[in-house]
């Protein structure tokens, strides 16, 4: 039965890590994956997950399984974290949240979901975009766009050009947009440019589906939610997938979640209804252990202060890095201005570095990056930042 299947691709980034982890080379860096690792190199446990932990350890709770949603008291945690807790739109019954497995089960529910309602509706992805994105929309069966978004020269987003695309798309076309920190350039819409987008989508009839997966690494919690904030303000219906793979540092327990924006309550319940259904023939229904600390963690203030210091300190390591890595750059006399670096916002800088170069740093000082020249901050420490710094001008100058 398996004889005519094919090798497929590896991907292009968590395929990196595996040749990372298979060199041998004491100096080997991994700036491919975006992950957060602390000074010291290492994948943190936060101490505000420790804590619920072991509340629940002692608790010992049964393993029943989980409602088809999943837990109720993780899903409005999550509509309390991304709207705010006065937010109009949760005290109207508008927002359904199910608890999803990642940020990307999040996206693969929410896209499902919504080829069964507009099937001949085309999909729009920012140019780049997250390397998973167009598989994951493929997949559900729609077929994917880009529109345009980053501007290589400029190292910021080209929002007129943006802007008049969206202007130009069918009525039900389907966007996707990074709330902040965007993946993999690090260059995000300023506030008023959010204004006009949800203008656009409005006026023009579009489906926004707001992926969140870096909420708190740019400014925090409340700030980074400006893009929701708006839509939400807005009237409009919207989907928004959410992911605490990075800001909880629990990228292995697979904790997300969907949230659809609706017109009133009555229509939330039968679009949880249908949602749920989705997820019956998917999965059946999400695992507990993840969820279950989340939703601690956030119920609790003293452990969500505890928590929202940890984001702090993930948040102002990686600014630091910025600020160093150029800096030592610069101390290089590198022929480029990377100052670009220290206004990109969340784990990922495009850096401009040219595939070939990219090549380079790996053959010649195991420093693995995406070849399309993005990094990840986040994998930059005090003590292999020198190390980075001078492979990085060596291979520039050559
Ligand atoms: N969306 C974006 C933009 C991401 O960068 C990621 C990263 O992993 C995801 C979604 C997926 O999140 P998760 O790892 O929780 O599935
Ligand atoms: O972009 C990244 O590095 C993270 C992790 O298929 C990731 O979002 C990368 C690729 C992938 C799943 C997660």
């Amino acid at each position: 039965i398996f004889s005519a299947v094919e090798l497929a691709p590896r991907d292009p980034i968590l395929g990196l890590t595996e040749g990372f982890n298979a060199d041998t080379n004491p100096n080997k860096v991994n700036l491919g994956v975006g992950v957060y690792y602390n000074d010291n190199g290492k994948l943190p446990l936060l101490e505000a997950v420790k804590a619920a932990e072991k509340t629940r350890l002692e608790a010992a709770p049964a393993r029943g399984y989980q409602p088809i949603e999943g837990l109720g008291a993780f899903n409005t945690s999550v509509q309390n974290l991304i709207f705010g807790t006065d937010s109009p739109l949760i005290k109207e019954g508008r927002a359904v949240t199910i608890e999803a497995l990642g940020g990307t089960g999040a996206l693969k529910v929410g896209a499902d979901f919504l080829k069964r309602l507009y099937p001949s509706s085309k999909v729009y992805i920012s140019d780049p975009s997250w390397e998973n994105h167009r598989a994951l929309f493929e997949s559900a069966g729609f077929t994917v766009e880009n529109y345009p978004y980053y501007d290589a020269a400029t190292h910021s987003v080209n929002f007129a050009a943006m802007k008049a695309y969206l202007a130009a798309l069918e009525a039900n076309a389907i966007i996707v947009l990074h709330a902040c920190c965007h993946n993999p350039t690090g260059a995000d819409l300023t506030a008023e440019q959010w204004k006009q987008v949800v203008a656009v989508i409005r006026e023009k009839n579009l489906i926004a589906f707001i992926d969140m997966a870096y909420q708190g690494f740019a400014d925090g919690i409340t700030e980074d939610a400006v893009a929701l904030n708006l839509f939400a303000a807005s009237g409009l219906q919207f989907l928004v997938s959410s992911s605490f793979s990075k800001s909880f540092s629990l990228y292995g327990e697979r904790v997300g979640a969907l949230t659809l924006v609706t017109e009133n309550k009555e229509e939330s319940a039968r679009v949880l209804s249908q949602v749920k259904r989705v997820i019956r023939t998917n999965y059946s229904n999400p695992p507990t252990h993840g969820g279950a600390i989340v939703a601690a963690v956030l119920s609790s203030s003293a452990l969500r202060q505890q928590w929202e210091a940890e984001l702090a300190t993930m948040r102002e390591r990686i600014r630091a890095m910025r600020i160093s890595l150029v800096e030592k750059l610069k101390e290089k006399n590198v022929p480029q201005d990377f100052s670009f670096v220290v206004k990109q916002r969340g784990m990922f800088s495009y850096t401009g570095l040219t595939a070939q170069q990219v090549e380079q740093l790996k053959t010649e000082f195991a420093i693995y990056a995406v070849s399309t020249g993005r990094i990840c901050l986040a994998a930059l420490n005090t003590k292999n930042i020198d190390y980075v710094a001078t492979a990085t001008a060596s291979v520039i100058g050559k």
